[in-house]
């Protein structure tokens, strides 16, 4: 049902802002492949729930992969290169990741991206993302690239105020998006997940983010 709805615009490209393209199902043809890969790295960094450092639980679960991990709690946000409930380096990026965040970030004009993060959400019914900025990178002038997978969401994308006003655009599964430049820094997130069921993954949706969190070329 949502794979037929989204099929029609498959191949298409929407523009957000002046650097910000969602390209509709640019990770269809994978996306089983992407699912398998998840399960894999699940079972070496589980998905949990973060605290916030306003002492909240976040409702959306996470894991990650690659160099760098994005992780919360009463101290603040951060990077991390240990899974702090591990103890062990977070689970390699691998090659099929990076190469899809790479050709996605070509696509539309960013060339040479090369993440050292992917921060792994995964939403269930009535998860949602609150309105924030992603600002805990050190290379802003980097894009994101956003990858959904199962069932549909809505992204708020706002302005550089968090009362900016603020356009709703759903995404589906196997859409991606890149966001750069100018658009790097606005408000963003995800309106509460409505109930629905995708083929292969249930009721959930899963969310890739890749990001350039460093500058450096960090050792594993
Ligand atoms: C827009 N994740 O993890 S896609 C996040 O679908 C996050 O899980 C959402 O926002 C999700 O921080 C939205 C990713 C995204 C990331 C950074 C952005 C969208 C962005 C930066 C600027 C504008
Ligand atoms: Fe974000």
């Amino acid at each position: 049902m949502n794979d037929l709805f989204e099929n029609e615009k498959v191949g298409s490209r929407e523009r957000l802002g002046n650097d910000a393209f969602v390209l509709k199902g640019f990770s269809l043809a994978i996306a089983d492949d992407l699912l398998a890969t998840v399960a894999v790295i699940e079972t070496i960094s589980p998905f949990r729930h973060m605290m916030t450092p306003g002492g909240f639980t976040m409702s959306v679960a996470l894991t990650n992969c690659g160099q760098l991990g994005w992780t919360s709690d009463r101290r603040g946000y951060r990077y991390t290169s240990v899974d702090p409930i591990t103890g062990n380096p977070w689970p390699t990026m691998p090659t099929q990741f990076l190469e899809l965040a790479q050709a996605a970030a070509n696509e539309v004009g960013f060339a040479d991206f090369i993440p050292d993060a992917c921060l792994i959400n995964r939403y269930v019914p009535g998860t949602k993302l609150s309105l924030h900025q992603d600002k805990d990178e050190q290379d802003l002038g980097a894009p994101i690239v956003s990858v959904s997978l199962g069932i549909p969401a809505v992204f708020q994308f706002g302005g550089f105020e968090r009362s900016d006003p603020k356009t709703k655009t759903p995404l589906f599964h196997g859409d991606v998006v890149v966001w750069g430049g100018a658009d790097r820094l606005r408000y963003h997130g995800i309106l509460p997940i409505k109930n629905n069921t995708h083929s292969t993954l249930g009721e959930q949706r899963i969310n890739l983010t890749f990001r350039k969190a460093s500058f450096s070329e960090l050792k594993s």
